[in-house]
């Protein structure tokens, strides 16, 4: 038997997220069309009879301004120290590849086995650009592999657990085989609201939003949902109207969106009180960042 721990990293919307919701056949990163989206590291664990991979999903390497997108980007990078292993995902197409260059120097410098995946390739109209882009960024590094995938259908990711298999070290599982991931139901509760501000709103608005949960009771007996209780904030008060939106109809969606995914997640019915607060300038200090959770 093999296991072993691997990063998922790669410049930000490459689909580093949805590859590991893909291979654990279950949604706990959060994803949208919008770069940053993960911002704390995830940790996701795929088992095989022979096999268990502990993957740790990061937030995409950018040039960070703010105090959180610094922290984002040191939390990528500090998990890379960790692992046996890399994954680097790549978006197909000029933009991606692009990006994908400017992230691949820190990880030839970490001095880990790198398997490098080509993802979105559902998006290419014509095949034949493939092989370009393969000689491209063959000649970024030196990988253990390169493969072609789509992790939103699926296709390639046998092949890159394969290749990752054969670089992780002889042992026991790492975790109990039962245990899908270390986060706790109340942060991934948090993070599915902070899903829905990102693929419900626009511009600088989803990234000044951080979500806290205050309250959050178990299901009771007759049949009782779990009730959670959280706290979308902003950090101005045009942001807050925007989130509210009119006649609170923003709110409404992004809580009946939060609550559906939150009942699939935890089995049971779910009562979501939601409120929204403005922390001015949270995410450019740290003690901001600390009063938010992170
Ligand atoms: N067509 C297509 N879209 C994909 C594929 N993989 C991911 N996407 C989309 O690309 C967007 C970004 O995906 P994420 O998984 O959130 O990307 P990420 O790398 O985790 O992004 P950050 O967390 O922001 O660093 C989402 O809209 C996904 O649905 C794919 O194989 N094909
Ligand atoms: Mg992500």
């Amino acid at each position: 038997m093999h296991s072993g721990f691997v990063a998922i990293v790669g410049a930000p919307n490459a689909g580093k997220s949805t590859f590991l919701n893909k291979v654990l056949g279950f949604k706990l990163a959060i994803t949208s069309d919008k770069p940053q989206t993960t911002r704390h590291r995830i940790l996701g664990v795929y088992n095989q009879p022979d096999l268990q991979v502990v993957f740790l999903d990061t937030p995409g390497l950018h040039q960070p301004r703010r105090a959180l997108n610094k922290l984002m980007v040191e939390t990528a990078l500090s998990t890379l120290q960790e692992v046996d292993a890399v994954l680097f995902v790549v978006e197909a197409g000029a933009k991606g590849l692009e990006a994908g260059s400017k992230a691949a120097g820190v990880l030839t410098a970490a001095g880990k086995p790198v398997v490098l995946a080509l993802n979105k390739i559902d998006l290419l109209p014509d095949k034949a650009a493939l092989l370009p882009m393969l000689e491209e960024v063959a000649t970024w590094g030196d990988w253990a592999a390169m493969v072609p995938i789509s992790a939103r259908q699926g296709d390639g990711t046998r092949q890159v657990i394969t290749e990752l298999a054969g670089r992780l070290p002889e042992g026991g599982p790492l975790f109990p085989v039962d245990m899908l991931t270390d986060l706790s139901e109340r942060f991934l509760a948090a993070e599915l609201i902070r899903e829905k501000v990102f693929r419900l709103t626009e511009r600088e608005v989803p990234y000044s939003v951080a979500v806290t949960v205050d309250q959050f009771l178990e299901p009771g007996e007759e049949g009782r949902p779990t009730a959670i209780t959280a706290t979308i904030h902003v950090e101005r008060g045009g942001q807050k109207a925007i989130v509210i939106g009119r006649g609170g109809a923003m709110l409404k969606k992004i809580g009946t969106a939060a609550r559906l995914d939150m009942e699939r997640l935890l089995g049971t019915p779910v009562f979501l009180d939601l409120f929204v607060r403005v922390e001015p300038k949270w995410s450019h200090q740290d003690r901001g960042l600390r009063k938010l959770g992170y």
